[in-house]
């Protein structure tokens, strides 16, 4: 068998079993959204100012997603009790996660509590696009440091979020960045994406964020 062969017979694997993991998730009327970004973007600071807001409003679960260490797992735990890390270097450090690591972490919750899924892939502006894990929608996190070209070089991510929340806009006085690129080089591979502009320090943009997931319910 050839290289290519093993990687679609992979590619075919996984699909199947987030196929199984959508499926899931539907009958238990559960809603999951994917964050990827590359590393550092501020997804789990945004996960931490999002739990916080949806307390008491919206059941969530977390699956976090890194190489190794349960550090951002223990940043999430004070906002949320149901928090499960899944470190890929238990399964020979992949740079994304794969739907039957899901599957797997699906286990460990009560799912008739939970309303939102939310996974916090591993910080990677490539690979993790090219996986699906079950998830109903994908957001991506672009941080206003990343420069404005990033959407013309890592396309294929750009190009499969449902939304994309632009970060750290509270840096924006301090940087040299034309917001105008950046909006237009989105429109070029990803006309149809909803974007955010937010500050997890400053809340910037965070009540349309929060108003967004509130609005969200499963496809079955
Ligand atoms: N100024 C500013 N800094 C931020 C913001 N959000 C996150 N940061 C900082 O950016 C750094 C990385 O944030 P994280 O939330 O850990 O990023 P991440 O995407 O979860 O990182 P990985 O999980 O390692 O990929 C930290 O120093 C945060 O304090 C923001 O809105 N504004
Ligand atoms: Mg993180």
């Amino acid at each position: 068998m050839s290289e290519i062969e093993i990687a679609r017979d992979v590619m075919e694997e996984n699909d199947l079993i987030a196929k199984e993991v959508n499926d899931i998730l539907n009958e238990k009327n559960i809603y999951c959204i994917n964050i990827i970004s590359s590393p550092g973007a501020g997804k789990t600071t945004l996960l931490e100012k999002t739990l916080a807001r949806l307390k008491g409003s919206t059941a969530c679960a977390v699956i976090e997603g890194d190489i190794s260490t349960p550090i951002d797992r223990d940043r999430l735990l004070p906002h949320c009790e149901s928090v499960y890390q899944i470190n890929t270097d238990t399964f020979g450090g992949d740079c994304h996660l794969s739907a039957f690591m899901i599957k797997d972490a699906l286990a460990e919750f009560d799912l008739d509590k939970i309303k939102l899924l939310i996974i916090e892939n591993v910080g990677n502006l490539i690979c993790p696009a090219d996986f699906e894990i079950g998830e109903h929608s994908k957001i991506l996190l672009y941080s206003l440091t990343e420069g404005e070209d990033k959407p013309l070089k890592y396309p294929v991510s750009f190009n499969v979020a449902d939304v994309i929340l632009v970060t750290k806009m509270d840096l924006m006085p301090h940087l040299e960045v034309d917001i105008s690129k950046i909006k237009e080089n989105i429109a070029k591979v990803n006309a149809g994406a909803r974007v955010i502009f937010v500050s997890s320090k400053t809340g910037e943009g965070l009540d349309e964020w929060i108003d967004y997931l509130k609005s969200l319910t499963p496809r079955g």
